[in-house]
């Protein structure tokens, strides 16, 4: 029986409650491209990165017209682009996709004048900022208190930070070893391994399995890697006779099991349907929840964090998760990064696992998208999260704000840290 003077009363307190917790309490954001300032110009910042976004230069080629080519667009210096993209998605439309308003919304959490609609104006505002100063105040005005960088060996202007300039620095930026290259590209991941003198060969010898064991391991100790991830298109099944299901079960299984860390698959992206769109050109599809099954039953005692960007396959991976207790769901990734399929998904998502789930990432690659991609799923989580404190009130069982926090960290920190098996930093 909790001590009746601290069940919360009233429904619209519990509501109250919830939101002014759910916008306020600090975050764990699992799955970011984000960097430290240790990296250099890999952390990317400021307006015109904000508006080359590569989400937001796909809306913008949806308004031109054939005389306005892909080619001029990438001849055009950063800022150009910035311009280009303005005009099209904030000045001739309005910019009521999630990320267009996302834009606006960092630059009012930011205190600039968002009704003067002037791009100078607001680049003149941040001119004389550090980027210190900027992560500093970002962290602050979203509350994110711990970012997870993806952090790929395979891109030689990161691995020169690691090997030659003492890699991350900053406490409140941990490392996740993304390795696609050797899953989905690997007659050129064996020329890198070569170069980096691994002794590996595309023919999976005995050899190779040491070698990529031996550049794994050693790369998730050099970052402090917190989890290994790969990304996968749709076309992934598992187990097949096929390179990916050796790579998984004769290499990355078993190094994750070595270090203990839990092994993340973000499975549903086909890459470059558009290639004159470039990052921006990709695309997804409907992926195979039995090879994440397989997986988990094959690996009882390996963790799995999985990630589908397909919206088809959102239900049955949820009803997956309550069959494998190794498998934690987190995330409207990508194309589900949006107010209605974030809220469809946090629905069923807590109707079937209750608060056992990470229900959102940012997946942010400009360093203020982390203000608006926070605030506009902490909004949608909170309500939902009320709404089920709802039903229970009208049944007579009423929440105490300890109660909430509990739950809202659970969703926002401890279900990623408790499932790394380790405590969340303080
Ligand atoms: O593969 C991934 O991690 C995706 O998140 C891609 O980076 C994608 O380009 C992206 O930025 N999505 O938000
Ligand atoms: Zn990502």
């Amino acid at each position: 029986m909790i001590k009746e003077d601290l069940a919360i009363e009233s429904i619209s307190t519990m509501k109250e409650t919830v939101e002014r917790l759910a916008m306020t309490m600090p975050v764990t954001d699992m799955h970011t491209h984000l960097f430290s300032a240790d990296f250099g110009n890999l952390l990317l910042w400021g307006i015109d990165e904000l508006l080359i976004y590569h989400y937001l230069i796909s809306e913008s080629f949806r308004w031109s017209d054939d005389q306005e080519s892909y080619e001029a667009f990438w001849a055009m210096s950063k800022r150009e682009q910035a311009d280009w993209i303005w005009n099209k998605l904030f000045i001739e439309h309005s910019p009521i996709s999630e990320a267009a308003n996302g834009f606006i919304t960092i630059l009012h959490r930011l205190g600039l004048d968002v009704s003067s609609r002037n791009l100078n104006d607001y680049r003149e505002a941040l001119a004389n900022r550090t980027t210190a100063q900027q992560v500093d105040e970002v962290l602050r005005i979203s509350n994110v208190k711990h970012v997870l960088m993806t952090n790929d060996p395979f891109d030689p202007e990161e691995r020169d930070v690691w090997l030659n300039r003492g890699g991350n620095k900053d406490s409140r930026f941990w490392a996740a070893l993304r390795v696609d290259t050797l899953l989905n590209d690997w007659p050129n991941a064996v020329v890198q391994l070569q170069s980096l003198g691994y002794d590996a060969a595309e023919q999976w010898t005995e050899r190779t399995k040491v070698e990529v064991r031996r550049f794994l391991s050693e790369w998730i100790v050099r970052m402090d890697a917190l989890y290994l991830a790969v990304s996968m298109p749709g076309d992934f099944v598992y187990p097949a006779e096929d390179h990916r299901t050796r790579m998984i079960d004769e290499a990355m299984v078993p190094v994750c099991q070595e270090h203990g860390i839990p092994f993340a698959l973000m499975i549903g992206v086909r890459r470059r349907v558009n290639p004159e769109l470039r990052l921006a050109g990709d695309m997804s599809m409907d992926s195979d929840v039995t090879a994440v099954e397989a997986l988990c039953r094959n690996y009882p005692t390996q963790k799995f964090l999985i990630t589908m960007l397909a919206r088809s396959n959102q239900h049955e991976l949820t009803v997956l998760a309550r069959k494998f207790r190794n498998l934690m769901v987190f995330g409207c990734w990508w194309f589900l990064h949006i107010e209605s399929m974030v809220e469809e998904m946090t629905k069923f998502r807590l109707e079937l696992l209750g608060t056992s789930v990470i229900p959102q990432h940012s997946d942010c690659r400009v360093f203020e998208q982390l203000i608006y991609k926070w605030e506009h799923s902490r909004r949608i989580i909170g309500q939902v999260l009320a709404s089920k404190y709802e039903r229970l009130y009208n049944s007579g069982w009423k929440v105490t704000e300890e109660e909430i926090k509990r739950d809202l960290d659970d969703l926002f920190n401890r279900n990623f840290w408790r499932f790394l098996g380790k405590e969340q930093p303080q």
